[in-house]
């Protein structure tokens, strides 16, 4: 349906989503995605590894007015995090993604989504609208991208002028007439730091991201064993990455007053249990992945360490009731110079009965000669 005076009233969405705490909003004309070539060769290379759900419902996440019959317009609103610089407080301690250091952005957005569909239904009480917040089948960035509220960064995240890529999106599906934006111009330019950046050459080409060999993916999305020529990478990060966002000269940390983050004590977290996880990371993003995933990254980040003060957590977590653990705790092992992690390695080849952690040890074993 159209309102009377669908600028007055994108006016007024507008002012209220700023009031509501994003620092963007923007509006698309809804229709076919944009870009849905390139989804479908990513997908068809296999980039998005094991995330199958990328797969299914994908005429949805091709087309919202699938997703929302009738949907005429797309409200794609930014929501900001600090960004803090990490302080080095030595090799025992972990970092996390900036997005995750607050509160769950899903939650948050959510709320705020529902906020703003209440505030439309009341200036259009016949309005209908769907929200999306990152598990929608709703291509977010791409769409924010026609709204108006940044570009694709060759990373793949969005970029806006005045905020670089530090925020979240959530976007609002409506099917009444609202008045659209018009598209952001590329800001890259000749500019590839965020790809030399990267540690791992995940992004395989500009706008390309090969996920299977994403530290975020890694760390997050990945529920088996982390492969071992990538394991070094990870460096010290136990959720997530934000090293080509760290990269970008629109995302500088310079002259922004978000303070300094002390990271996260290693071998706590290597030492979690089930309770403890979920009393300290209930309200986190963290809590999505589970305990025994972040424990499994904290212990391939104490391996990376190099620390002699990391043997004597990894072999507390060598007896980790998750073989998933247990199998990455022996490689870290395996890493550490120090006689005590061959003591540790060797007392735990004599008791572990699970054959892929026993096949482990003997490699770590092997690889210490
Ligand atoms: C799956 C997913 C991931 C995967 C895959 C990431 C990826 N780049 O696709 C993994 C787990 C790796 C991941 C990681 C991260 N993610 Co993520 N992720 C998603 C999710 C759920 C779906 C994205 C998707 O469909 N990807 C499939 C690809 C093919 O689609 P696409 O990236 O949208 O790419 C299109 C455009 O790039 C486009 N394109 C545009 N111009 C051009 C030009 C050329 C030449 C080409 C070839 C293509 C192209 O083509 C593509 C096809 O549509 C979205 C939420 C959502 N529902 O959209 C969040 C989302 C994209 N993630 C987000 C974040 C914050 C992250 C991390 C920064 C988290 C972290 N710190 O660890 C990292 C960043 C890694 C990176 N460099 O992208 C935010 C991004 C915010 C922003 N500023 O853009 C989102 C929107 C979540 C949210 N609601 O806030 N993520
Ligand atoms: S999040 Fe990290 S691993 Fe993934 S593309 Fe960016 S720099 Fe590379
Ligand atoms: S680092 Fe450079 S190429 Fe990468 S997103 Fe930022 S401006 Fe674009």
């Amino acid at each position: 349906m159209s309102p009377s005076n669908p600028s007055a009233l994108t006016a007024r969405i507008r002012a209220k989503a700023g009031a509501l705490g994003f620092f963007r909003t923007g509006i698309a004309r809804a229709g076919e995605a944009p870009h849905e070539d390139h989804f479908r060769a990513w997908l068809h290379r296999g980039f998005h590894g094991g995330m199958r759900y990328l797969e299914r419902r994908r005429a949805e996440r091709l087309d919202p007015r699938l997703v929302l019959p009738g949907a005429r317009s797309v409200i794609v609103a930014a929501m900001a995090y600090p960004a803090p610089r990490y302080a080095d407080r030595g090799p025992l301690r972990g970092r996390i993604a900036r997005y995750a250091l607050g509160e769950d952005y899903h939650k948050v957005i959510e709320d705020r989504i529902v906020r703003l569909l209440d505030f439309i239904r009341k200036e259009v009480p016949s309005a209908r609208g769907k929200g999306c917040v990152d598990a929608g089948p709703v291509l977010e960035k791409p769409w924010g991208g026609r709204a108006g509220l940044g570009w694709i960064g060759k990373h793949t995240l969005l970029v806006t002028r005045e905020g670089g890529s530090w925020f979240n999106l959530g976007v609002l599906l409506v099917d009444i007439e609202l008045e659209a934006d018009p598209p952001e111009a590329d800001g890259c330019g000749d500019c590839a730091r965020c790809i030399d950046a990267c540690p791992t050459g995940a992004i395989v080409a500009p706008r390309v991201l090969d996920a299977r060999r994403c530290l975020s993916y890694l760390t997050i999305e990945l529920r088996g064993a982390i492969p071992h020529p990538l394991r070094p990478f990870l460096g010290n990060r136990v959720f997530g990455c934000d090293a080509c966002q760290e990269a970008c000269p629109r995302n500088s940390l310079v002259g922004r007053s978000d303070g300094a983050e002390e990271g996260f004590d290693l071998p706590g977290l290597a030492a979690l249990t089930e309770e403890e996880f979920a009393a300290r990371f209930g309200r986190s993003p963290i809590v999505r992945i589970g305990r025994d995933r972040l424990v499994r990254n904290a212990v391939v980040a104490l391996g990376n360490s190099g620390s002699a003060g990391a043997a004597a957590p990894l072999g507390a977590a060598l007896k980790d009731r998750s073989a998933l653990v247990r199998a990455h705790a022996a490689w870290a092992l395996g890493r550490l110079p120090c006689a005590e992690a061959q003591r540790l390695l060797e007392a735990a080849r004599d008791r572990e009965r699970d054959p892929e952690v026993s096949g482990e040890i003997g490699m770590a074993l092997a690889g210490r000669g």
